[in-house]
């Protein structure tokens, strides 16, 4: 494995290249350019400039996250192969650029959905949470009023304001669309892509739905082990894989985290490895990596991912917000180093001690 950084680019980003290169063990970043809109092709030359931003650090792309998915093609309309053919042209780009796995959701109107940007912990630290009653209790159009004071003054992925000023026709578009049509737009999205990754060996990721089920009666597919495995049945190509993101995944506490990491063997090309805690089933908050912190057993997420020879990019998500830093809720650069130092420590165990058997 890989220990990488999500990095949002310099003009978006509370923490640099610099810092990032000085998290013992992280040689690469997971980023993005993060000003384009979905549907809209990436050049070379951004691509180009991109990578010589993040070399000239020192450190190299890993990774892709996201190039994200135009609404056309999520909820198939007359028009989506034109924004099929830009997602072609944009993963051409990457390819002959030599970056070679992309991270990408198939989630309806919100990408992920936290009801509280910062919840305070008894140690003081602050971090996302997710409570059902509060979603129950929201008009989803409202959603990200609610949390818009908590953001640092960064635009959070997913939650950039001119997507969120269009959530009502947003919701219009997605009416007719259950969970088998939502299925049925991706093997669609991902036959016409898979002849550009065979190409130029792309590995596409997908990540999980967070939570894992439907939120505001919106469908949700990426959420479990039975429809992950129909997903890489029914487009069986190891370009066609996933970002196994133990908290997403995680939020459904009938997933086996575990178990699910060895069912994708060969699959996985990407890991977000993070923490949760919770109070119930319905309400959770994102702890602190450390095992005893949260709710799951984090040597056990990272041995099964050792078990399957996992090779990837590994990064740590979501930290708390501690010791007085500004950023982007999730994103402050202290939590996440911690995370990458205890996720880089559990591995070292891992492997010296299967050497050592
Ligand atoms: C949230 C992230 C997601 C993720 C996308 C991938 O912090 O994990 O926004 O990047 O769903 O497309």
């Amino acid at each position: 494995m890989e220990m990488t950084l999500r990095y949002y680019g310099a003009k978006f980003d509370t923490v640099t290249l610099e810092q990032i290169r000085q998290i013992p063990g992280v040689t690469g970043v997971i980023t993005t350019l993060y000003d384009t809109t979905p549907g809209e092709v990436w050049s070379r030359e951004r691509i180009r400039a991109l990578k010589a931003e993040v070399e000239s650090a020192g450190l190299h792309i890993s990774g892709i996250e996201s190039v994200n998915v135009h609404d056309a093609i999520k909820v198939g309309t007359p028009d989506r192969d034109k924004y099929i053919d830009n997602y072609i042209e944009t993963l051409e780009n990457l390819g002959q650029e030599d970056i070679h796995l992309v991270c990408y959701n198939f989630m309806p109107v919100f990408d992920w959905t936290r009801t509280e940007l910062a919840r305070k912990r008894p140690d003081g630290s602050t971090v996302l949470a997710y409570t059902q009653a509060a979603v129950d209790a929201i008009n989803p159009e409202k959603m990200f009023e609610t949390i818009a004071g908590d953001t640092n003054g960064t635009v959070m992925p997913g939650w950039e304001p001119e997507r969120m000023a269009k959530v009502k026709e947003l919701f219009e578009m997605y009416k007719d669309v259950d969970d088998e049509k939502l299925f049925q737009n991706l093997f669609y999205f991902l036959e016409r892509i898979m002849p550009v990754c065979n190409k130029y060996d792309i590995k596409m990721a997908i990540h999980p739905d967070d939570p894992a089920w439907s939120v505001f009666g919106l469908p949700r597919i990426i959420i479990n082990k039975k429809n992950i495995l129909r997903m890489m049945e029914t487009v069986n190509d190891i370009h066609n894989g996933v970002t196994f993101c133990s908290g997403s995944y995680g939020t459904n506490l009938e997933n086996d985290l575990p178990d699910m990491i060895r069912s994708l063997k060969g699959r996985i090309h990407f890991a977000h490895v993070r923490n949760l805690k919770f109070n119930s089933p319905d309400d959770f908050e994102e702890a602190a990596h450390l095992s005893s912190d949260g709710s799951f057993d984090m040597y056990e997420i990272m041995k099964a991912l050792y078990d399957i020879g996992f090779d990837g990019p590994i990064r740590p998500d979501h930290g708390r917000m501690i010791w007085g830093e500004k950023a982007m809720p999730g994103y402050g650069l202290y939590d996440r180093a911690l995370g990458a130092t205890y996720l880089n420590g559990l591995w070292e165990a891992i492997v010296k001690s299967q050497e050592r058997k």
